[in-house]
């Protein structure tokens, strides 16, 4: 075990509070609930933390482990008919999970679309 160094955590490209309401689970509708969660993004995929950095720091220590999206063959799409809110985008993943992001701010989730459609188009689409 001399290379721990190498085995680390992908590269974190953004990471910020968010709005975000998971709608579908496998395809399965889900009753929408807005909640604010610490999101994480990294080249292949996206983490949603329902606790503060701090509190999901410390969590994960200890095991916990975060939801998270694969962002692989992922889509995203602005959805303005999806909610009454503004700035909202909708995330729907390989396996059929849809999750809106929202944010009040206008840069703040342009910034997001932008990056996390980046991640996605360097991805392989399988
Ligand atoms: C939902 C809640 C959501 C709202 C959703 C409501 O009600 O008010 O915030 O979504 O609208 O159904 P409940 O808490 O009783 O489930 P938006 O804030 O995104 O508009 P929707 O059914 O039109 O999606």
């Amino acid at each position: 075990l001399t290379d721990v160094g190498k085995v680390t955590e992908p590269m974190v490209e953004k990471e910020g509070y968010l709005q975000k309401a998971k709608i579908a689970d496998g395809g399965k509708k889900l009753r929408k609930n807005w909640s604010t969660s610490w999101v994480v993004l990294s080249s292949r995929k996206i983490e949603f933390y329902k606790e503060s950095k701090q509190q999901a720091l410390s969590n994960m220590k200890t095991g916990h482990k975060p939801e998270n999206i694969d962002l692989c063959g992922a889509q995203i799409e602005w959805a303005k008919e999806k909610s009454s809110r503004k700035n909202v985008f909708q995330i729907t993943t390989v396996s059929g999970n849809e999750f809106l992001l929202q944010s009040d701010i206008d840069f703040i989730i342009l910034d997001w679309f932008h990056a996390i459609k980046n991640a996605i188009d360097r991805l392989p689409k399988d």
